[in-house]
């Protein structure tokens, strides 16, 4: 072995009476390192059938941990997606995750809840049994402007509902944006939308919010359409995922299949997995590919309110006024303020979704 001293003899006996006194603390490292590898995330969810398999995937994947959940309008009503998320953590045994209620409605446009796609309850009309968990009492967005003040650069946001949530934590106490470690969220698209040409429905469904937690100056993962419309839960999957029984394992089955049934009355070959990618991102970030540029949300377009238009060259044009004209005197770089995903490595993630709910 060689030894990181010049006058090897007398340095190589310090060393060795220094050993036992220095493995220590080594080994104790090296044995503290899953938990403290874990990544920790508040998980900011309108349950929603999307948003079932995307908490229970991050409730199952070590690499993660879950360090609260805020509920936002969207999918279904405030209280309605409270008490979903209050069911599910009561499934997966986990009242010890502080669940905390949110806003009440978005910033400035009234709510628009999709029971059409996702059942009457916002999961698959399943009906969980009561919770035994209780809601945290205190305020969604409160809650995230103290985790993040208590694990400072520690804290991953994974919002994978309307922004309206974040963007009211980061007005109240913009402190928080250069303490947040990342923000992975669910939602936009630069190649058209779903809920109409130009819109995802999470940023369609609170665009302010959007264009504020886009524009905050973290670091931001958007993991769009391009993942989900790409990343289907088909019935190859469905049916590995009932060869095997378990409490969560059989009640995301019964929300896939909802979701499978949904998308083959629609022409479709599977269900989309929109939330659940963005988790599958913050546990691994391998999965997609990404691009960095500048992406602003538009909130005034006639047929593009909610569209995230992103900056695909990282060039806009100088354009300065003489006289009754423009010219254009150059072109200018824009900074990017996200990284978009724009491709998915999707048999990878789906296995990595059915191979962590399966059996649970
Ligand atoms: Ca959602």
């Amino acid at each position: 072995m060689m030894l990181p001293f010049a006058n090897g003899v007398r340095c190589s006996r310090a060393f060795s009476l220094a050993f036992p006194l220095l493995l220590i603390p080594v080994l104790a490292t090296v044995f503290a390192a899953p938990a403290e590898a874990s990544k920790k995330i508040i998980f900011d969810t309108d349950p929603g059938t999307d948003d079932a398999l995307a908490l229970m995937l991050a409730l199952n994947s070590p690499e993660l941990d879950v360090r609260a959940i805020t509920v936002v309008p969207g999918n279904v009503t405030a209280e309605m997606g409270l008490e979903n998320a209050l069911r599910m953590v009561s499934l997966a045994n986990r009242c010890d995750i502080p669940v905390a209620a949110g806003a009440r409605h978005p910033l400035f446009q009234k709510l628009i809840t999709a029971e059409f796609w996702h059942g009457k309850n916002g999961l698959a009309n399943i009906e969980l049994p009561p919770s035994k968990c209780r809601v945290d009492a205190r305020y969604g967005p409160d809650l995230i402007i103290e985790l993040i003040h208590a694990a400072p650069h520690e804290i991953t946001l994974v919002p994978v509902g309307p922004l309206t949530n974040i963007a009211l934590a980061v007005e109240k106490d913009p402190s928080i944006v250069p303490l947040v470690q990342e923000v992975i969220l669910m939602g936009g698209s630069i190649t058209g939308g779903n809920v109409n040409a130009a819109a995802e429905a999470n940023i369609y469904n609170d665009t302010e919010a959007a264009q504020i937690v886009f524009q905050a100056g973290w670091p931001l993962t958007m993991v769009g359409l391009e993942v989900g419309d790409k990343a289907l839960f088909t019935r190859k999957y469905l049916d590995e995922l009932g060869k095997t029984h378990g409490p969560i394992n059989d009640f995301i089955y019964g929300v896939n299949k909802f979701l499978v049934g949904l998308s083959e009355q629609f022409g479709g070959m599977g269900s989309p997995m929109y939330d659940p990618s963005a988790v599958a991102v913050a546990v691994d970030s391998s999965l997609v590919k990404v691009q960095a540029m500048h992406v602003d949300v538009e909130t005034r377009g006639e047929f593009t309110r909610g569209e995230t238009v992103g900056n695909r060259h990282g060039n806009l044009e100088r354009n300065v006024l003489h006289g009754d004209r423009y010219m254009i005197e150059g072109v200018d770089r824009v900074v990017p303020n996200a990284k978009v995903c724009v491709d998915v490595d999707a048999d990878r993630m789906l296995r990595l979704f059915v191979s962590r709910i399966r059996g649970k």
